[in-house]
């Protein structure tokens, strides 16, 4: 159950042009407090933003939920061999269900800027590379016209904000590929290279970008620090619950009456998230099936586990789920919900990058289970033998992405095991076996 987490006040928003009712542009940002004496706010100097950082609670918003002060106090203070360090920002967002990337560059991407150079600062970076989904012509158009205005004002180069430091900002447009979001992949891109990951350690923090120390933050994660430092870590943690701080972006797509992108506290229930944001789902709770709570990676929760449950990292994970980069898909009892699965094992397979064999084979063998699943077109021994090739994948790949093919699966199995048997009865034309009273 929820602790009964408050849903957030208008006033305790960060992204306060999240639906675009206000222009985008430089000026407009200003008078919404962005780029506000930003001098000042790096005149504390690179330590007191890291641990303003820490202090805050704030975990990156990108899906894996690492303490982002902590990550930052990974760079190191002085250059060796005169190596620069970079910034990496991860705007690739191409995991199915999340859209939050999306809406902040294209109505706030001065938050993401200038969140950009005080990260960049707190890191002693030379630069910031903001990688960006291929796809998103229109969003990086408004990226590249941002930072454009930014340098204009003096915000960003040499001597940004005044402040002594000199930081540029680069925007490099993806190609379209999901394997690319992968931090190392991102780099290997980066670089001119193919997108496949590398084996960590060692970790960018140590070898990254061109060799040299490097940080790889989420959009959203980077955009929220300049709220932070201007009103505090006690009360960005005022927030969500012990070890699950501060507001986040929920994207509530499916069948709801009324999907959106809305900033809420973390921990917020789910029933509470969907009536006050969402319109309820269709046809009403009794016609709630299943939800995908954290974007395709993450095992789906079925309608009875999910009602009650907080919204956030701890809370998603004593349900065998995750917070992911909170991409609500909501399924309702119209969904044919191993068809589902199915395709989802569909578009890890098309996105392996193929470099390692439990992912390369596991994938393409895991949906082509899966169709015959969902066809009924089995025998009931290969739900087993599916859950234990899930297990050969899980956690023997170079990346994440071999468990993100397995997770979604494991979950099917879980909680709907009986409509998979269902159906394999059914195409055989053999009566369901009566379950002993
Ligand atoms: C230095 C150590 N650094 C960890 C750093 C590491 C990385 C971060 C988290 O996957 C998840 C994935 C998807 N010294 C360190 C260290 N780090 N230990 O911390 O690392 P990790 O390995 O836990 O996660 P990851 O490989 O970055 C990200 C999940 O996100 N996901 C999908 C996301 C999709 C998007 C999108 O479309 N925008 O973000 C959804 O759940 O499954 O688990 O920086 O270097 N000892
Ligand atoms: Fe590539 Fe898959 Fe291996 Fe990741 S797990 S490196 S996507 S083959």
């Amino acid at each position: 159950m929820s602790d009964a987490i408050a849903p957030l006040a208008d006033k305790d928003r960060i992204f306060t042009n999240v639906y675009g009712f206000q222009p985008w542009n430089i000026d407009a940002a200003m008078k919404r407090g962005d780029w506000d004496d930003t001098r000042a706010l790096l005149a504390r100097g690179q330590d007191a933003i890291i641990e303003e950082i820490k202090a805050s609670g704030l975990r990156g918003r990108g899906g894996a939920g690492f303490p982002t002060g902590m990550k930052w106090s990974f760079m190191p203070k002085e250059s060796k061999d005169g190596r620069p360090s970079f910034l990496v920002i991860n705007a690739d967002e191409s995991e199915p269900g999340s859209c939050k990337d999306r809406e902040i560059i294209r109505h706030d991407p001065h938050k993401l800027i200038e969140g950009a150079l005080v990260a960049g600062y707190a890191m002693r970076a030379r630069a910031a590379y903001i990688y960006i989904r291929g796809e998103f012509i229109r969003e990086a158009e408004t990226l590249f016209a941002a930072v454009a205005e930014a340098y204009a004002k003096g915000f960003l180069g040499k001597n940004a904000c005044g402040s002594g430091y000199d930081f540029d900002v680069f925007v490099h447009r993806g190609a379209g590929a999901y394997i690319c979001g992968e931090e190392t992949a991102q780099i290997e891109s980066l670089e001119g290279k193919k997108g496949q990951p590398r084996l960590k350690p060692p970790f960018p923090a140590g070898v990254g970008l061109y060799g040299c120390p490097t940080t790889v933050n989420n959009v959203e994660s980077i955009a929220v620090t300049p709220t932070i430092l201007r009103r505090g870590a006690s009360w960005f943690s005022s927030f969500g619950r012990e070890n699950n701080k501060g507001t986040k972006l929920f994207q509530i797509s499916g069948h709801v009456n009324k999907p959106c992108v809305v900033e809420e506290s973390m921990g917020i229930s789910f029933r509470e998230l969907i009536e006050r944001h969402a319109g309820g789902i269709r046809g009403g709770w009794d016609n709630l099936l299943a939800v995908i709570p954290g974007g395709s990676s993450v095992p789906l929760v079925p309608a009875a586990q999910i009602m009650d449950a907080p919204m956030d990292f701890d809370g998603l994970r004593g349900l065998g789920s995750g917070l992911g980069t909170a991409a609500v898909i909501v399924m309702d009892k119209s969904t044919d919900i191993v068809r589902a699965i199915s395709r989802i094992s569909y578009f890890y397979k098309h996105e392996s990058c193929g470099q390692c064999t439990p992912c390369r084979e596991g994938t393409g063998w895991m949906w082509r289970v899966m169709e015959r699943l969902r066809e009924g077109n089995a025998e009931l021994h290969e739900i087993d033998m599916l859950q234990e090739v899930t297990k050969q994948v899980e956690g023997h790949t170079i990346c994440a992405l071999g468990d993100a093919a397995a997770w979604p699966i494991q979950g099917l199995i879980r909680h709907f095991r009986p409509e998979i048997e269902r159906r394999i009865y059914e195409a055989k034309g053999v009566a369901l076996p009566v379950a002993a009273e």
